[in-house]
Parts: C-alpha cells; structure tokens; sequence
C-alpha cells in the first residue's frame, strides 16, 4: 500500500524543565485514508560540541529559548520538501530533510527541526503499515525486534542536571541480577526508596534534579559511591557485579577548562589533569562495583579515552561514548580505529535524523561496539526512544530516574512492550546482550 505525505505540521510545547521544544505532526494519505504520527524532540543541558546544532531562537522570549524559528523552518521549508514522498521510504525523506537544509550540522534550519519531522514520518510510516513503531524500527534496522534492554536507572544527579551539586552528573543504578524487567524495576524501585529514607536521615531534603535523580551534598565522589552502597544493602541486596552494580556518566566536558587543560572538580576542591582523571576513575572501578562509565574525559581527548580502556583492560567496565561519538558515524568510525571506546550512547537529536540513528547502530555493531539508547534531561512524555531501543536491539538503555513522568512513561512503555511482543530481556548478566 502506498501512503504518501500529505500534511507537515509542527509547532511550540514545553518541555520537562518548562522549556521550549519542537513537535511536529505529519500526516499520510493513502487509500485506507489518512495515518498521523507525531513526535516531540527532546532536548540536552550537557550538550556536546559536536551534535547536529539544536536551533533556538534568541532575544527575550522564554529566555531565548523559544523555537519559533525551527517550527516555522518545519512547515515552511521541510514540508514542502517532503510532501508528496512515500511515507514509508524514512531514508529518502531523511535525504531529502538533509538537502532542504543544505549544512552538515543541519544549522541552517535546526537539527531539532528536521528531527522532529524525521520522527514524526516514522510514526506516520508505522500506522501506514499496520506495524507497532518498535517493529517498523526493527524493520528500518532489518531484524526482527530486540529484547528489552537493560535499564541503567539515575539515582543521583549533579553536574548540569543539578546546578551546586557535585561535578559528575549521573550516579546510575544497574540491576544486573534482576532476571527479568519488571523485576529491574523493582529492584531499582527499593534501592531508590532505601537511598531517599538514608538521604532525609541524614538531614537533607529528598529534592531532584532534572532527570529525577535525588542531589544531596556530596563530599566527594567515593562518598556518592558509599551512600548509595548503604542504600543497596538497606533494600536487601548487594552492591555487586552480579547484583546491583553502578555505572557514571562523568559528562567530564562540562567541567573541563579547555584553555589550560585541567578539570575543576570544584564541588571536591580539587583540580586534576587527563592522568589524574585517568586515576580518579580507575580508582573508582577498583574499589566499587562498577559496569559502565561514560564520557570520563572531554570530549575530543581520544588519547586519554584509549588510555582509560587500556587501563581498564580485564575489568568488566564499559567505556560509553556520549559527547566524544555525538552519535556520529565519522566519530564512532574514529574511536574503534583508536580503541577509545567500547559503547555508543545513541541519542536521536545528536544525529539529526533516525536514518544517521540507524546508521550509528550499524557502525557500533560492525565493529562490537554495545549500544545504549539515551533519553536527553529535558523530554516530554514522547516514548519513542523506547520503541527505537526495542527496534534495534540495543542491549542497554538510559532514561533517568524512577521518578517524574518524562521518566516513567518510557519505563511504563518498556513494560507495555513487554506485554504486547513476548520480547525477551537483554540484563540479567554483564555485559547484557547487545543483538548483533
Ligand atoms: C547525558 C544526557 C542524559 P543531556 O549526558 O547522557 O542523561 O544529558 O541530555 O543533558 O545531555
Ligand atoms: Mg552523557
């Protein structure tokens, strides 16, 4: 059956910390009449340099915020460009996105304008066929649907997330022992309860940052580490590799001094350099349970990333790429030539479009790279990050904390895919299974 595109219409929501954000809605036209999908773009705090460039538009309006200007890219430029198009060919719309912009770092309409056009066309494109999005991702990807990823669940915040906190911006909870996802999910559920009571004991008030993870005051990272092993145990497991174990997302970027090569870890009073990071964290990995760290330096040291996996070498702990891949096919190429990574954080809105999505999970595979599909801080109840994880079979997943319904719907929805596919579950061992 053919469907072709026949509406593109975007315009102006909030997001979940109240800002500005693109949503688009695109509507198919075939013989059985009309199929609509919509898509909300999520946004970053943490962003790297080389993402596709989100567009914003200035001046006074929500804090220069607004994204006036790449809604009315969307219907004035993007729709034309794709009307009439088969809704179900996402990579020649995604071309064609690509053209109408006419920039490599799609700034000229804004990434956050095109991929809210990509999206939306996929979820056209799966009413038009008759398929669930996770099966019309898989499809797109050409594999059967995945398994349920593992989720790797925020428990404490700092960084960008949590402005006056600690540097490091994620502490994350990974229910390794969990056999199945619903009891992941409990089992993040009592260890997130059990560090909330220890928290309020303790004389501080149980606030979350933006992605819902708690912020107390943190004295020094291995005292994050501790806090949160206490919390494991008080909720009758055991902080380890084969039950609960942790990872961090460093986001090292953001608090990196480009003009004299230092990172100030001002919340611990302390300055260091690569090789002081470099201990830092093997450190951390020798002395607490840990699975998995993410952009542990800035984002263009990949030196320093080869030298930490070097130093990790025989250790069960993943190096993921967030800022240093960009979601990027050149950068993922990049890192396997020089080894600097063994992970690929994949966040949408960093590619610009699902098919340069789909072509980073394509590269991370041919070269045994883990997947990771990524929410960003700020998002919408919009759940398709959840479906395209499920679709390509990637073996983890990030999406904040047990906490704020940005959060719980893609949590929610994991479960409602669970139901719907009989899919199996990627956790239950470290490393999970990643599907080639
Ligand atoms: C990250 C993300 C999600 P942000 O750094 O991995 O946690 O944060 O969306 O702010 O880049
Ligand atoms: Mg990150």
């Amino acid at each position: 059956m053919n469907a072709t595109i026949a509406d593109v219409d975007a315009w102006e929501v909030l997001d979940s910390r109240g800002d500005p954000t693109v949503r688009v809605a695109v509507e198919a036209e075939s013989e059985d009449g009309r199929q609509r999908g919509v898509f909300t773009v999520p946004a970053g705090a943490s962003t790297g340099a080389h993402e596709a460039a989100e567009r914003r538009d200035g001046g006074d309006r929500y804090g220069g915020r607004g994204v006036r200007g790449a809604v009315e890219a969307a219907r004035a430029e993007l729709a034309p460009a794709v009307r009439g198009m088969d809704v179900t060919d996402q990579e020649a719309v995604d071309a064609a996105l690509e053209r109408c912009d006419g920039t490599a770092d799609l700034s000229r309409l804004g990434a956050n304008a095109v991929l809210g056009v990509s999206g939306a066309v996929a979820h056209a494109a799966a009413v038009a066929r008759g398929v669930s999005l996770v099966e019309y991702f898989a499809g797109l990807a050409g594999r059967a649907p995945g398994r349920l990823p593992l989720p790797m669940v925020n428990l404490l915040s700092g960084g960008l997330h949590a402005t006056g906190g600690v540097e490091i911006q994620d502490f994350l909870a990974v229910p390794v022992g969990a056999e199945t996802y619903p009891e992941a999910l409990e089992t993040v559920h009592a260890v997130r309860c059990a560090l909330r009571e220890r928290i309020v004991d303790g004389g501080d008030r149980p606030l979350v940052a933006d992605e819902g993870g708690f912020a107390p005051p943190l004295e020094s990272v291995d005292g994050a580490f501790t806090l949160l092993e206490t919390a494991v145990r008080d909720a009758g497991h055991e902080p380890s590799l084969d039950d609960v174990a942790f990872a961090v997302d460093v986001a090292a970027t953001h608090f990196y001094a480009t003009d004299v090569g230092e990172y100030r870890l001002e919340s611990l009073d302390r300055t260091l350099d690569r090789e002081g990071m470099l201990d830092l964290v093997a450190g951390w990995a020798e002395r607490h349970p840990l699975v998995s760290v993410e952009d542990p330096l800035a984002e263009d040291d990949w030196e320093g990333f080869a030298a930490l996996r070097s130093r990790l070498t025989g250790t069960d702990v993943q190096v993921l790429g967030d800022d240093l891949l960009a979601t990027s096919v050149g950068r993922v190429e990049q890192a396997v030539e020089e080894n600097a990574a063994s992970a690929v954080l994949l966040k949408p809105n960093q590619a610009g479009t699902l098919t340069r999505t789909l072509e980073v999970v394509g590269t991370a595979r041919d070269a045994g790279l883990a997947t990771v599909a990524s929410a960003r801080s700020g998002e919408t109840c919009d759940t398709t990050i959840v479906d395209l994880a499920v679709g390509v079979g990637a073996g983890q997943i990030k999406i904040g904390s047990l906490a704020r319904s940005e959060r719980l719907c893609k949590y929610n929805r994991l479960l409602g895919i669970g139901r719907e596919t009989e899919a199996g579950y990627a956790g239950g061992r470290w490393p999970p299974a990643d599907e080639y």
